[in-house]
């Protein structure tokens, strides 16, 4: 469920995490040719106040349940001419309705396809004549159950992106970044191009926190991780490694183009003055100091890092707000 970029975040993070309220009312999609019939089971629903939208053709059924998420689907077996099972191994095909429940209402002759149906991935099934308290109770069934799957998914990937990020800038982590790496090490023994690391350390950091306190501090590192990933092409991977240490990771790239991307980012950095409250006319003035390491030849993720460290270290020595390769 990742995206391919990875130097912002993934789609499991921050807004885009799903929302799972079981209080509100049910969203249904009823599929039934039959006015009468639709209308009962519209009338039995408006029992538990559920929201429920009617249609009567199987490709109508498709492009709603594509674009709104249902909570349930409640299919008759025939819908007009058409067979209602098409409609449930479409839905079971594609992945955003691969999950949604459905439920069959069917007639008691139709037992030899109401088999097929369950064996192609419905939910349940309902007789007619459709008994009231019946149809509620396995629509109520029907909810709960999508309802639990839903947060047992949504803990699931809040707690993957626990593990696998930084929640003060939303970049990926050291443990991310250096699973990351290992894989851009094949990458370059399959390819042979070069891969190259920054390691990015903000410069008298401390200062500012000893200066203008620790929420401050944190403003810089969110807005530092912001210029460090709008710096990147959208295949780069910005992670934070440290306190207020980043490390890039910038596949394809020799270490002179490295060089490039690196001053620009430093460059970047120390221009704009970052906004801060607390600080003097709520500005501040950062800098970077970057090591930068290349490599064509496979070796030890950690080893390249290390290289980039000592060119961290000498561009601290040689004054700060550099890049050294
Ligand atoms: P240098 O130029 O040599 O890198 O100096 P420096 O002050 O940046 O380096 P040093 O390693 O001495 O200090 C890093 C500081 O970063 C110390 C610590 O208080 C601060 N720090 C680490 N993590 C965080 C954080 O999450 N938030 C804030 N506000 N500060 C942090
Ligand atoms: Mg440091
Ligand atoms: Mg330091
Ligand atoms: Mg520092």
């Amino acid at each position: 469920r990742m995206r391919e970029q990875t130097s912002g975040q993934f789609d499991l993070l921050g807004s885009n995490e799903p929302e799972v309220n079981e209080d509100r009312k049910a969203s249904v999609l009823l599929v039934e040719s039959f006015a009468p019939a639709a209308q009962r089971v519209v009338q039995v629903l408006a029992k538990d106040e559920d929201n429920v939208e009617v249609t009567d053709s199987l490709a109508k059924a498709q492009e709603l349940a594509a674009s709104k998420r249902f909570d349930l689907i409640i299919t008759n077996i025939q819908v007009g001419g058409e067979d209602g099972l098409r409609l449930c191994s479409h839905l079971r095909s594609q992945e955003e309705t691969r999950q949604v429940p459905i439920l069959l209402i069917v007639e008691e002759f139709d037992m030899p396809r109401l088999i097929k149906g369950l064996d192609i991935g419905a939910s349940d099934y309902l007789m007619k004549p459709i008994d009231p308290n019946e149809l509620l109770a396995r629509v109520r069934i029907q909810v709960r159950r999508r309802r639990y799957q839903d947060r047992l998914r949504a803990n699931y990937e809040r707690s993957l992106s626990l593990a696998l990020t930084d929640s003060l800038t939303g970049l990926y982590n050291r443990r991310y970044a250096m699973r990351h790496l290992e894989g851009l090490m094949d990458r370059v023994k399959d390819s042979g191009k070069a891969l190259s690391v920054l390691v990015c350390d903000l410069d008298r950091f401390k200062n500012v926190n000893d200066s203008y306190g620790h929420a401050a501090g944190d403003e810089v590192l969110k807005q530092f991780a912001q210029r460090a990933t709008a710096a990147m092409r959208n295949f780069d991977m910005v992670a934070r490694t440290g306190g207020e240490e980043f490390v890039c990771l910038l596949p394809d790239t020799d270490g002179q183009s490295a060089l490039k991307v690196a001053e620009r980012l430093c460059r970047r950095v120390s221009d704009t003055p970052m906004k801060v409250d607390g600080a003097p006319n709520s500005e501040l003035s950062v800098t970077v100091s970057i090591g930068l390491a290349a490599t064509t030849k496979v070796i030890p993720g950690e080893e390249l890092l290390k290289i980039a460290d000592a060119a961290l270290y000498r561009a601290k020595q040689n004054g700060r707000n550099q890049v050294i390769a």
